[in-house]
């Protein structure tokens, strides 16, 4: 179990009723035993006065990202719809980044990438945690093997410490042993996967 300080912050990654709700657009087995396991990282994170924060997938209706205009993913977290919004079970006490907003292909927390010319723009998150003298970051959420690999690798090329915490996160496994390749990716990456 990861433990918490003022220089650590709690990443919480799309924990939206799209991925969480089996009604959702893009369900994530497993989402259900995951979510109270977040909200108990939360709730040690702020027992000790860490930072928590939000990531939450954010597309507009027409996007790239999608496999209706070209992209991989059926309808998802469209901005302004239900499956968007933050799992009502999910304790949500701290800042929301969104991501994907402008189109853009928003994996990681961090960075959001223009699916067209291919650059990547960052999100507030990492200025949020600088400006907060954070220097090591727990990643819990969804999805093991796009959303949350993608945050915890982008958290360790940005030099931070990485924690992850296994029983808080759960697959898409588009092909299986998907998310258990992203876990060997973050541990080789350097994160703890505990
Ligand atoms: C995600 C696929 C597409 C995620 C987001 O949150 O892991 N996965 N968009
Ligand atoms: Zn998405």
């Amino acid at each position: 179990m990861p433990s918490y300080d003022l220089r650590t912050a709690l990443i919480v990654v799309d924990v939206q009723n799209d991925f969480a709700d089996p009604a959702g657009g893009l369900p994530v087995g497993g989402a259900d035993r995951v979510i109270p396991e977040v909200n108990a990282q939360i709730g040690l994170a702020r027992a000790a006065g860490a930072m928590v924060v939000y990531a939450q997938d954010s597309h507009p209706p027409v996007t790239p990202h999608f496999a209706k205009d070209g992209g991989a993913w059926p309808e998802h977290c469209v901005m302004g719809t239900w499956g968007a919004e933050l799992h009502p079970a999910l304790v949500v006490k701290g800042e929301v980044v969104r991501k994907g907003e402008d189109g853009g292909d928003g994996y990681s927390g961090f960075s959001v990438r223009d699916p067209g010319s291919g650059q990547t723009d960052p999100t507030a998150l990492d200025g949020l945690l600088r400006t907060a003298g954070v220097t090591r970051v727990v990643v819990v959420g969804l999805a093991t093997d796009y959303c949350v690999v993608e945050t915890a690798c982008d958290a360790r090329m940005l030099r931070y410490s990485v924690e992850v915490v296994r029983d808080a996160i759960a697959a898409v496994d588009l092909e299986p042993g998907d998310g258990e390749r992203a876990i060997t990716r973050m541990r080789d990456a350097g994160a703890e996967v505990v």
